[in-house]
């Protein structure tokens, strides 16, 4: 295989998708600026061209609201196609966005980027770090329980139809849910997305958090889903580290990252589900734990978790598929290979994966998962996501965080 032909193919992917000052995750099915998408990208971005690194999070960092939060997508400008559209979440402000968030990974994607070329970074990263810190704190002081980080709708995990949600989604009403058409199914095969029940609960979601005009109170008193989030908490724990290193770097003060970290590290303990054996989500109006061992729950390692306890998971289900981690346990009744988050197996979830278990040591494990991966993307291309018995590509093609994981990781 010609790996310097992959990376320029990499680059072209990115280049495809860039749409100046920001890139869209692919062209069609998603075509604004995601979140945790562009933190992906700018890490791409910095293995070639530093300035576009930073262009990719300042601009998405133009979409903070007042509150320190980050939206989910960022409507820099109207495209068709896509739902819920900006007229949705109706929120009065420029650029308009989301109302929700997604997986804090920007701390730990702007430390990479400006360690790739640190005399370029320094400016960078100091206009950053202040509205860094205010997205964090917006996370501990909104949803923060027990030290574990709640999401108040599945879109806001990143892993939108895990099984992680179900038992929560089970309680929203969809009896009020306005008329509306989904476009994801224009793009994509109906059997790789979420179900129409599913859209029906996240539109509801979205219905219900408009009604209480975004304010997180009443969303937390109102709303029937509210799930610890087993994936969040690992990388928000992360994203507090590194912007506790960067703070360090900066001469800034430490104190409350390091009260952060000490509480998302109590929290990482309710997470684990001793019955099961294995990382877990807790559904907060219950107290249950939602009884899923998905990719993200192997994100303890990443977290700087140094806890072994789920290696024979590890070990086994990398001997039942063929390629990396799968979004949810092949053992488990409700594995689905192709549908999205029930099964599929994630380049950017495989990238973060291995980087925890290089870091903590277990480098033979580590160094299979950069392998596979790269054996997937080679001979399959820069999907979505893909089957992880055979490989199978599924969702969107040219995708931007397959590409910018490419040139950072898996080549
Ligand atoms: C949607 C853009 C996003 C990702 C999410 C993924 C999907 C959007 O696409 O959600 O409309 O379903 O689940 O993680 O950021 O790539």
């Amino acid at each position: 295989m010609n790996y310097d032909k992959i990376d320029k193919k990499a680059r072209k992917v990115m280049e495809t998708n860039d749409r100046g000052l920001y890139t869209v995750p692919t062209k069609g099915l998603y075509p604004y600026q995601w979140n945790w998408d562009s933190a992906f990208a700018a890490w791409g971005f910095s293995s070639f061209d530093p300035k576009r690194a930073w262009a990719e999070l300042e601009t998405l960092f133009q979409g903070q609201w007042d509150t320190g939060m980050v939206p989910h997508i960022v409507f820099h400008k109207q495209s068709y196609g896509y739902f819920p559209g900006p007229d949705v979440w109706d929120i009065p402000r420029v650029p308009h966005t989301s109302g929700i968030s997604q997986p804090p990974i920007a701390a730990t994607m702007a430390r990479s980027v400006y360690e790739a070329d640190k005399h370029y970074g320094r400016v960078h990263m100091e206009l950053l770090f202040g509205r860094l810190v205010s997205w964090h704190r917006w996370w501990m002081r909104n949803r923060v329980e027990d030290g574990m980080v709640a999401i108040t709708h599945p879109w806001e995990s990143g892993r939108d139809n895990a099984l992680d949600w179900d038992a929560a989604l089970a309680g929203v009403d969809t009896s009020q849910v306005c008329e509306y058409h989904r476009s994801d199914t224009d793009h994509v095969d109906p059997s790789m997305r979420p179900s129409q029940l599913d859209y029906d609960r996240y539109v509801a979601l979205v219905q219900l958090a408009r009604e209480s005009n975004w304010d997180e109170k009443t969303i937390a008193e109102k709303s029937p889903f509210r799930v610890a989030d087993v994936g969040m908490t690992f990388m928000f724990l992360r994203a507090c580290r590194d912007l506790l290193s960067i703070a360090a770097e900066f001469d800034q003060g430490t104190d409350e990252i390091e009260g952060w970290i000490q509480t998302l590290k109590q929290g990482v303990k309710s997470h684990w589900n001793e019955a099961r054996g294995f990382y877990d989500s807790v559904n907060l109006r219950t107290g249950a734990f939602t009884n899923t061992l998905s990719s993200a729950s192997f994100l303890n390692w990443y977290a700087g978790i140094r806890d072994d306890r789920q290696l024979k998971h590890l070990h086994r289900i990398l001997d039942q598929v063929r390629y990396g981690i799968p979004s949810l346990d092949p053992e488990d009744p409700h594995f689905d290979k192709l549908r999205y988050w029930r099964g599929p197996v994630w380049g950017m979830m495989n990238a973060l994966i291995g980087i925890g278990l290089a870091e903590t040591g277990h480098t033979v494990l580590a160094e299979r998962l950069r392998k596979d991966t790269q054996e997937l993307i080679a001979e399959h291309g820069f999907y979505e996501y893909f089957c992880p018995v055979d490989g199978a590509s599924a969702g969107g093609g040219a995708f931007t965080w397959t590409a910018a994981i490419w040139l950072t990781w898996a080549s």
